[in-house]
């Protein structure tokens, strides 16, 4: 009985140190080029290098379900952006791209977080915002390689969630992602 138990147990030693797992073959790494992140695609159009982005807020301070940049947003370098933005809340919002001075929009006033570059509505506008159920497209000009914001002008909003970030850089096409 004990002969059969060793030897059991001598086969299971055996078994459990050579059974290797074969890890599956991932994807191979692009030769040369930049590893993007997976993403889900943007439109994008060739000729006029502008990608075309569209927000919308429905319940305070969100852009498409979320905020306090969950949203990124991926351009190539050297391409526009073209955002159409739809108030859908109950409250005044705006949306504008800001080339940021520090790594989160944390002032009440937004502009003493980073330069406010194109925005819907535009000029001062943009600290009053939207009404509820307008809508706006703002255009920017090509964007140089980078981290940027798109935030809400209206005092306090940014600062409570309201914003999402673009970076521009060597991708080939835009796309975004949501998660922290
Ligand atoms: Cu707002």
């Amino acid at each position: 009985m004990l002969v059969v138990i060793v030897g059991i147990l001598v086969i299971y030693l055996f078994a459990t140190q050579t059974y290797q797992p074969v890890a599956p073959a991932g994807p191979a790494a692009p030769e040369g080029g930049q590893a993007q992140p997976a993403g889900t695609p943007l439109p994008f159009d060739e000729e006029t290098k502008t990608v075309i982005f569209t927000l919308i807020t429905t319940n305070g301070f969100e852009y498409n379900g979320t905020s306090y940049g969950e949203l990124k947003v991926y351009v190539p370098e050297g391409s526009k952006l073209r955002v159409t933005y739809i108030n859908q809340d109950k409250l005044p919002h705006s949306a504008g791209l800001m080339k940021p001075n520090k790594d989160k929009p944390t002032s009440p006033q937004v502009n003493k977080d980073g330069e406010v570059l194109a925005a819907t509505p535009s000029g001062q506008e943009f600290y009053f915002g939207l009404n509820p159920g307008e809508q706006g497209t703002f255009e920017t000009d090509p964007l140089s390689k980078g981290t940027y914001w798109i935030v809400c002008g209206v005092p306090g909003h940014a600062a409570s969630g309201q914003w999402i970030v673009v970076n521009a850089g060597n991708y080939d096409t835009p796309f975004y992602t949501v998660g922290k």
